[in-house]
């Protein structure tokens, strides 16, 4: 069997040659243009980040590696006895571009326990945050305090062949994914269950060891599989991807890019939301004394919070304009198993209310929801109701795909990003001339 970094390695030495091409032979052509309100906008939509590790269509949603949601999860090798596939072969997936067999997800299972025991500093840095820190501020910190480990630095003080950067960038990404359940667990067990630490099992795979660290009963090991595989990768222009991207471009190591696109990450616009959906609801739940909402009176909650200008949390999206697969997956799974949940019946009828009123208000350019519109009710109906916790889950799904991105920009040599910034002088310069 090839192993996943020998085949990584032939993966990129047969890609090199295609971005050498495009860049020799067509560096020149116009593949877009910019208009003021995209530049003055966010940038949305400007066609000017590269990836090959997932594509977001705005009415289909995401594919990983050209394969839809579904195909992933029924492509993918399961543990015995489990109904989602392991996220170890997501990410053989995410940095390949191919579907492992069961050998190939052993490789990796092998290489993230080799490579899981966290070093104890990390606990005290947890536990030095004062009370009341978000977990996601924690989080951020923790990956931070381990930069000191990263090989990528020690190599580059000594000189390092640009040739060579993706390899010891593997090296670094690999070592942080297989901590990232045990500090996102113990950020958990301290904030809310008195700092009992749960022992790691190296005998379980990424999702049952979470599980197994949070304290949670089965089926938890499938909803944090199912969890991490939906939140990996969105395509390179996400706030949280192109904060990776944007600070692995300045040759800054792994730890330095995961813990900066965990603080983008933890914005109410982006993944934040998933928190916010819950408090939303848990708000609605308080009015209504436990008592599901009629048609009408769940529309007049929602349009208080539109009237009072603030967004439905979970509702809208920047590049899709369809419901996002993602939720469409976890909506599949609630139907399943918690059709008959409170939660379940709120998120149920928010997704009848919500689209038309958005629609009559007029704003949002997508009235129909998003990944977070539902992440938060599974985790609760499962027992995990601290819902400032849930973007920490975000953030370590979303660290797979954001590694896969950062190992192939410094394979295909992907330089400094330095958009250029003008003024609003020559902005309104530029506009008089036409
Ligand atoms: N509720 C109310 N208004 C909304 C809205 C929502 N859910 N979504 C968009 N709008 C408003 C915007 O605030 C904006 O208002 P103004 O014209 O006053 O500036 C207008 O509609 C146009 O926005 P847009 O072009 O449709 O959306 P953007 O690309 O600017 O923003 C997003 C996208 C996700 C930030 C926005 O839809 C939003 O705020 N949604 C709620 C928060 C959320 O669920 N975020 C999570 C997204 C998924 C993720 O990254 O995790």
């Amino acid at each position: 069997m090839e192993r996943l970094k020998e085949k990584l390695q032939r993966k990129i030495e047969e890609w090199r040659p295609r971005t050498t091409k495009l860049l020799k032979e067509h560096g020149n052509d116009v593949i877009d243009q910019v208009t003021v309100a995209q530049a003055v906008g966010g940038m949305r939509g400007i066609k000017s980040l590269v990836t090959d590790i997932s594509y977001l269509d705005p009415n289909e949603g995401i594919r990983y590696r050209g394969y839809t949601l579904p195909e992933v999860f029924k492509l993918l090798p399961k543990p015995k006895g489990a109904e989602m596939p392991y996220v170890e072969g997501l990410f053989y997936l995410l940095l390949t571009g191919d579907i492992p067999n069961r050998d190939e997800v052993n490789d990796v299972i092998d290489e993230f326990k080799k490579r899981r025991i966290l070093p104890r500093y990390v606990y005290e840095v947890i536990d030095s945050f004062p009370c009341c820190s978000h977990p996601m501020a924690i989080f951020s910190a923790a990956i931070m305090a381990m930069e000191r480990e990263s090989f990528f630095a020690r190599k580059y003080k000594v000189g390092l062949s640009k040739n060579e950067y993706w390899d010891s960038t593997y090296e670094d990404a690999l070592n942080l994914i297989a901590k990232l359940p045990e500090i996102g667990a113990y950020i958990y067990r301290k904030n809310y269950k008195d700092g009992k630490r749960v022992q790691s099992n190296p005998n379980l795979d990424f999702g049952a060891n979470f599980a197994h660290m949070m304290g949670v009963a089965k089926p938890y090991d499938d909803v944090s599989r199912l969890h991490f595989i939906i939140h990996s990768d969105h395509e390179s222009g996400n706030v949280s991807a192109h904060t990776g991207h944007l600070i692995a471009s300045s040759l800054s190591d792994i730890y330095y890019s995961i813990s900066g696109m965990i603080n983008g990450l933890a914005g109410p616009l982006h993944g934040l939301a998933n928190q916010e959906v819950l408090r939303w609801i848990q708000g609605v739940r308080d009015k209504m004394g436990d008592v599901v909402p009629s048609e009408d009176e769940m529309k007049q909650f929602v349009w208080a919070t539109l009237n009072s200008g603030q967004v439905i949390p979970g509702y809208g999206h920047a590049v899709l304009r369809k419901t996002d697969p993602r939720y469409y997956v976890q909506r599949e799974f609630s139907l399943k198993y918690l059709k008959d949940d409170i939660l379940f019946k709120y998120v149920d009828l928010l997704y009848k209310v919500v689209p038309p009123i958005l629609k009559e208000h007029g704003r949002a350019k997508n009235p129909w929801p998003n990944v977070d519109a539902q992440s938060g009710i599974i985790q609760w109906y499962y027992g995990v109701t601290e819902y400032d916790f849930y973007t920490v889950l975000f953030g370590i799904g979303r660290a797979l795909g954001i590694s896969a991105n950062i190992i192939w920009d410094r394979a295909l040599g992907y330089p400094l990003e330095r958009p250029k910034s003008i003024t609003t002088d020559m902005l309104e310069k530029m506009v008089q001339k036409k």
